[in-house]
């Protein structure tokens, strides 16, 4: 593949309602959309997940932006890559910014499928003609609120439902959600907001409220304090923000710090690592899914993609577009389906194409880069 043209749109979307987790607030969601141009003119699009601020983790719009305009375009401008796989190969020696590195490689992914003329979920292997999905539900401004929302979204279809916890919000809604629900395969997120200390009563009330997993409870780093927790046996614990490449996996299945393994492909540098990591769990029995970080349709159709591989098999964080957005910038906005999925595109590349006025009117700044500028 030879890139002719990349261009790099930021773009500001309003949620349908702010979602609020450990780490602050998020109303409207500021983004990144990288399109790539081949030499065949077909484009390919990735989305970078890096929101406004490095809350999540390290990493910024800006410093995603940076990433890309003076590390990752212009040597995938000025030379071919072979395939997604050889642009990670190419780029690993450049230290962390995983979430630069996946919107060009999942942009390059789309591209590669669509020059073969394939869905991205065949070119990854994918087999499922839907995928499983769930709903992440964030801090709400009262226990009533949080139950009266978790009861739309399972009108709506949702069959898992994962709440974000942290102190001072957990027990009183584990509990009154559980009362309400009595059958609800319930997950919980917290972002990494307890102390280690808090192990004991985090496993007081994930158990007696039959809590199927909880996942990041501590901090990035603290794989010791998740393995002490995963010693309990009755929930799983669930790794996310610990996870960020092939070695912190392996690391962590090692020491048993994990019984689930959340897979951003955003967190992991892309479909590639993503793919590779859930194999390595699924290897070691430990049950994989797709996170999400509030993607607009281009982000979740990766996603999707992602999800259609045999190795993923716990329901996804895709929820779907009207979830998360009032118009969504894809033309085919992802619907829920029966039994709490969504279909798996099988157009090529993605298999959902751009509305260029919806970009149009979210898009706040926009560069474009030229291989003949290189
Ligand atoms: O930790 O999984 C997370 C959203 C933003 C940042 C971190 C997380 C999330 C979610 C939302 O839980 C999942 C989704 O996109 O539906
Ligand atoms: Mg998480």
């Amino acid at each position: 593949m030879q890139v002719r043209r990349a261009q790099l749109d930021e773009l500001e979307l309003p949620l349908v309602e702010p979602f609020e987790t450990s780490f602050g607030v998020e109303k409207r969601r500021r983004l990144l959309l990288l399109t790539l141009r081949g030499q065949s003119g077909e484009e390919g699009v990735g989305e970078c997940v890096a929101a406004r601020d490095p809350l999540y983790s390290s990493e910024s719009v800006a410093t995603a932006r940076w990433m890309l305009q003076e590390y990752l375009l212009p040597p995938l401008l000025r030379d071919r890559v072979a395939t997604p796989a050889d642009f990670v190969d190419r780029t690993r020696a450049l230290k962390g910014h995983s979430m630069a590195k996946a919107a060009a490689e999942m942009a390059l992914w789309d591209l590669y499928a669509r020059e073969h003329g394939r869905s991205l979920s065949a070119m990854l292997g994918g087999r499922r003609r839907r995928v499983e999905v769930g709903v992440s539900v964030g801090i709400q401004p009262s226990v009533d609120a949080l139950v009266r929302r978790v009861g739309s979204y399972l009108e709506d279809g949702y069959h898992r439902v994962k709440l974000k916890v942290r102190p001072g919000w957990d027990l009183e809604p584990v509990r009154a959600v559980r009362r309400a629900y009595p059958d609800l395969r319930l997950w919980v997120d917290a972002n990494q907001a307890y102390p280690p200390s808090a192990a004991g009563s985090i496993a007081r009330w994930a158990s007696r409220f039959e809590v199927e997993q909880v996942e990041q409870p501590f901090a990035e780093h603290a794989i010791e304090a998740h393995r002490q927790l995963n010693r309990g046996g009755r929930f799983r614990v669930c790794l996310d923000e610990s996870i960020v490449d092939r070695a912190s996996l392996d690391d962590a299945l090692e020491r048993s710090a994990l019984s689930s393994l959340n897979v951003k492909p955003g967190r992991v540098g892309g479909l590639t690592v993503s793919r590779d990591l859930a194999g390595a769990a699924k290897s070691s029995r430990v049950p994989a899914w797709v996170g999400g970080m509030l993607e607009t349709g281009v982000g979740r159709a990766h996603g999707v993609a992602l999800a259609s591989i045999d190795s993923f098999s716990f329901p996804a964080d895709l929820s779907a577009s009207r979830r998360y957005y009032l118009s969504e910038i894809i033309d085919r906005p992802f619907e829920l389906g029966p039994a709490s999925t969504l279909e798996v595109p099988r157009g090529p590349g993605i298999g959902v194409e751009l509305v260029e006025r919806a970009v149009a009117r979210a898009r706040r700044r926009r560069r474009t880069f030229r291989s003949s500028d290189y």
